[in-house]
């Protein structure tokens, strides 16, 4: 007789998956444990795991850090509580429904269960867009321009940063020269590298710009990180509110010495901030330095031709 995998029934007692419950209760305990131990590891003490290990020193480095980490954080207990409970479904399965010694033939082959179908469907659907909607509106708020006293231009260039200020009507600029890795190891001096100097507590708008090609203004500790393009700028609104040292980098791969592309952001206090600005020179260097600045205009000219 014909047999295919669905309709095998007549090589010895088939047996059907739903007999095969009985160790219902100690899988949901088993289940129960596993969920309480990924709970428990979650609530580690270190102030590090608190901030599920972001780069941000204090939880308010910025007026967005502390919603970034939240946000974070929240999404990883939630994917981890799925998870366990996924891989803890899943073990079960394996070990409740495993092939016993006396078992013959096949199994049943096409079972389903609509409800169950819909359920795991339909859970996925609603988390993703969960997820989703969380993340649109944290977005939203981080990206919504302020109307700030302070506005930085900064211009990325292979590769360094020129950092052009404008505050309370003056305008000051201060262009970076490239650092230099040292090739045995050693830990350079990060005096040398050029500095973003920003007044704590105070709202800066970060207008970036590129003079070459497509780099990428990075702050570890701010939690934020957004491309520069030639010929579009990109902007960043943000208040630091502790006082400090922060690493910058460039993290888009821009050219030969891209790891060489760093920088300084010293958040200091108002008082500070104008002392450091008095020291710059007056003036901004715009577009003039940009390696093509007709064509990153929107005017790409022939040269060589009339006007
Ligand atoms: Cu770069």
């Amino acid at each position: 007789m014909k047999t295919t995998f669905c309709t095998n029934k007549e090589e010895g007692p088939s047996v059907s998956s739903q007999d095969r419950t009985g160790s219902r209760g100690s899988a949901k305990a088993k289940v129960l444990a596993l969920v309480g131990t990924g709970a428990l590891l979650l609530t580690g003490c270190s102030a590090e795991a608190k901030r599920g290990w972001l780069p941000n020193v204090e939880r308010d480095t910025t007026n967005h850090t502390g919603a970034i980490q939240d946000f974070w954080v929240h999404s990883w207990i939630a994917v981890v509580v799925i998870g366990v409970l996924t891989w803890g479904l899943m073990l079960w399965c394996i070990v409740a429904y495993r092939r016993r010694k006396t078992d013959t033939g096949y199994p049943r082959q096409l079972s389903y269960n609509m409800p169950l179908e819909i359920f795991y469907t339909a859970i996925p659907l609603v988390l993703v867009l969960v997820f989703f909607s969380f993340n649109n509106t944290l977005e939203k708020s981080i990206n919504k321009p302020v109307d700030s006293q302070l506005v930085v231009d900064v211009r990325a260039k292979q590769w360094s940063w020129d950092f052009n200020y404008s505050y309370q009507g003056t305008e000051k600029h201060f262009a970076g020269t490239q650092a230099h890795l040292h090739t045995d190891g050693s830990e350079g001096a990060r005096e040398e590298l050029p500095t973003l100097y920003l007044p704590a507590g105070k709202s800066v708008q970060l207008d970036l710009n590129s003079r070459d090609v497509i780099h990428s203004f990075w702050v570890p500790a701010f939690l934020q990180k957004l491309d520069m393009i030639p010929g579009k700028t990109n902007h960043i609104y943000l208040t630091p509110q502790v006082e400090g040292n922060y690493d910058g980098k460039c993290a888009e791969l821009c050219g030969e010495y891209h790891s060489e592309m760093l920088f300084n952001v010293k958040v200091v206090s108002e008082a500070e901030f104008k002392a450091q600005l008095a020291k710059m020179d007056d003036g901004h260097i715009g577009e003039e330095y940009d390696r093509q600045p007709d064509a990153v205009n929107g005017k790409v000219v022939t040269h060589g031709e009339g006007e």
